[in-house]
């Protein structure tokens, strides 16, 4: 099959071309180093089968960091019939340096000049003719991300893929030796071909950065922003929220029980108290879930998260670390796979594991859910945004930590330039793809540790048969007292002790199995736990489960990433500790003062 690259600087809307050529979702946003993975799908184009390969933009083919080596070792071990060179239209005097890059090492190229839009915003014009003309390749200009110019485009490749022969480069370094005349031939082709004008007009872009980057109100801004933010979620996640967990109790009553009547005990304890229950109590947070990645989406598809690393730059770079760790955190706050994988971008390798060392403190989504759910049961209505927002806070302040004890032992000397992007408002299209991609990743997740937790948590819970469920001869029971001279000291109690060793593989499976193994869900779980932990207890609990390892997926990136067990185990080891110190001087403390 022939294949297509996509090759270009970051930033310049590589994956908006390649989600609206494939139909694929592969993840955008206004931020260079976005991608940092190679990402293929197949399509038909002029006739045939193609696949098409969206690249991590790169700065040069020289490039060190991880995601350009990620590149150049993409285009020397695969043979490759036509790479795409997409440029920002309205930068194109910094970027057509990569297109006489890939001339010279004989790449058969079309140059598209993607942001049209903006350019001419910004009074950018270029006589595509004349440039094609020089540069001897096909030239076109675009938008990615709103259409225009796209079906000239689409059927020039059509017709250009038909004839074209592969290209394979072997050492693309030495090819790329001898580059000094690069820099006068661009000279003579942007003079002859492009105008720009003398001074580029954004005047929503700076208008809106006198205020969101002003010195000294540009912080508070952003963290009133957020706050804003989360503020929203709820307000419009929370009925959404409710109504899924009516639907889903209402169909139990209305279909499943009737169904089950006369089925076995165990089979119907299996099936609903132990699946339905465990799965439906986490599919609740769904709707939660996708909002909050709308609004990431949101914030990180205008360019703001590229100013929130601007204005952190400073404080972070004394922790060790630079604005884009701060990014990454924010990035954590959903998942923290990506999150991880986002440090690619990073050169130095210190700097990288420093990174990655203080990402899983940030409190991801699933997380969030276990915390929403016993804020909830535990505490009152006044009560429970302050205690997740204290969270957040803990959050924060472990990462920080992490980063002060370690940052001699990864010292950085990597200078850090950030690019502020304009700012871009995302499409309908663009956010209806990234919830999409949110339930896709959910449903991914319960399929492969959601539902296989929730039963195995089920059936330690159930046997031996001939005792209580969930009692202290039950296996989970015996688990759990093995575990209670390390637990007992910060207040968790066996049932807890499970919900927490299950937290392991996925946070998802702490609600799933609290609702196993106190056998309800709902409103009624809530009562029942309300119950039987008291504010300390439960406190702790949220502590222990914010600090302690996030789940196998990230410890699996955390090895692949660094490619260093001593790494992961030291990232595990530590996070473990910190989280039982943390919980231990919580719970005793508030227990020694009277609580
Ligand atoms: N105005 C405008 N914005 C665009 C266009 N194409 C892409 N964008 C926006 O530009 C930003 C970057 O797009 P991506 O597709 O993530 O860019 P990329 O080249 O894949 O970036 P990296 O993966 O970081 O290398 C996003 O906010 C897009 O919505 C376009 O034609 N016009
Ligand atoms: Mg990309």
């Amino acid at each position: 099959m022939k294949r297509i690259a996509l090759l270009g600087m970051p930033n310049t809307g590589k994956s908006t071309f390649f989600n609206r050529i494939t139909g694929a979702s592969s993840r955008t946003g206004n931020w260079p180093g976005v991608t940092v993975d190679l990402l293929g799908a197949k399509v038909l184009l002029g006739g045939s089968m193609v696949e098409i390969v969206d690249l991590p933009g790169i700065y040069d083919l020289h490039g060190f960091s991880e995601d350009e080596q990620v590149v150049r070792h993409f285009l020397e071990n695969n043979s490759v019939e036509l790479v795409l060179i997409i440029l920002n239209t309205s930068q194109i005097e910094r970027q057509l340096s990569i297109v006489l890059q890939a001339k010279q090492l004989g790449l058969p190229a079309i140059v598209l000049l993607n942001m049209a839009d903006e350019a001419k915003k910004f009074g950018i014009t270029v006589e595509t003719e004349k440039m094609s003309a020089l540069l001897d390749l096909p030239v076109v200009l675009l938008s990615a991300k709103y259409g225009t110019g796209y079906k000239e485009t689409y059927q020039l490749l059509g017709r250009t893929i038909e004839t074209s022969s592969p290209a394979k480069l072997e050492h693309l370094k030495e090819m790329l030796a001898q580059d000094d005349k690069i820099e006068s031939v661009m000279d003579s082709i942007l003079k002859s071909s492009v105008q720009i004008p003398a001074q580029l007009s954004d005047n929503l872009t700076s208008r809106l950065d006198r205020v969101l980057l002003h010195p000294w109100l540009g912080l508070p801004l952003f963290f009133l922003v957020m706050y804003l933010t989360f503020q929203a979620i709820f307000l419009f996640g929370k009925p959404l929220q409710d109504g899924v967990a009516w639907s889903l109790d209402a169909f139990r009553h209305a279909a499943l029980d009737p169904m089950f009547t006369h089925a076995s005990p165990i089979l119907k304890g299996l099936l609903l108290d132990g699946i339905y229950n465990g799965l439906g109590t986490v599919a609740t947070f769904v709707p939660i879930i996708i909002l909050f990645f709308l609004f990431m989406a949101i914030i990180e598809d205008t360019g703001y998260l590229s100013r929130a690393a601007f204005l952190m730059d400073a404080l972070m770079s004394r922790l060790g670390l630079d604005g884009r760790g701060f990014v990454m955190l924010l990035m954590g706050f959903g998942c923290n796979v990506p999150a991880l994988m986002g440090t690619r971008v990073m050169r130095q390798r210190s700097l990288r594991l420093l990174t990655m060392l203080v990402i899983p403190f940030s409190l991801c989504s699933a997380r969030l859910q276990v915390f929403i759910f016993v804020t909830a049961a535990i505490f009152s209505q006044k009560a429970a945004p302050l205690v997740l927002f204290s969270l957040y806070l803990f959050s924060f302040a472990t990462a920080l930590l992490t980063a002060v004890l370690f940052k001699k032992q990864y010292g950085n000397t990597e200078p850090f330039i950030l690019e502020v992007p304009p700012y871009r408002f995302p499409t309908l299209q663009q956010m209806l793809m990234r919830g999409w991609h949110e339930v896709r990743h959910f449903l991914n997740r319960a399929s492969k540790f959601i539902i296989a937790g929730v039963l195995l948590v089920w059936l330690l819970t159930h046997f031996p048969t001939d005792v209580p469920p969930a009692s202290a001869h039950t296996l989970a029971g015996m688990i759990g007292i093995a575990f209670s001279p390390l637990l007992d000291p910060i207040g968790i109690d066996q049932h807890l002790a499970i919900a927490l060793i299950f937290g392991f593989v996925a946070k998802e499976i702490v609600i799933g199995s609290l609702a196993v193994i106190y056998g309800m869900q709902g409103k009624g779980l809530m009562n029942l736990m309300a119950h039987q932990l008291d504010w300390v207890e439960a406190y702790s609990f949220m502590l222990f489960t914010l600090v302690y390892t996030p789940c196998l997926s990230t410890i699996a990136t955390l090895r692949s990433e660094s490619k260093s067990n001593a790494f992961m185990l030291l990232s595990i080891a530590w996070s473990l500790g910190l989280a039982w110190l943390l919980s231990f001087v919580f719970y005793q403390g508030a227990r020694s003062l009277g609580y």
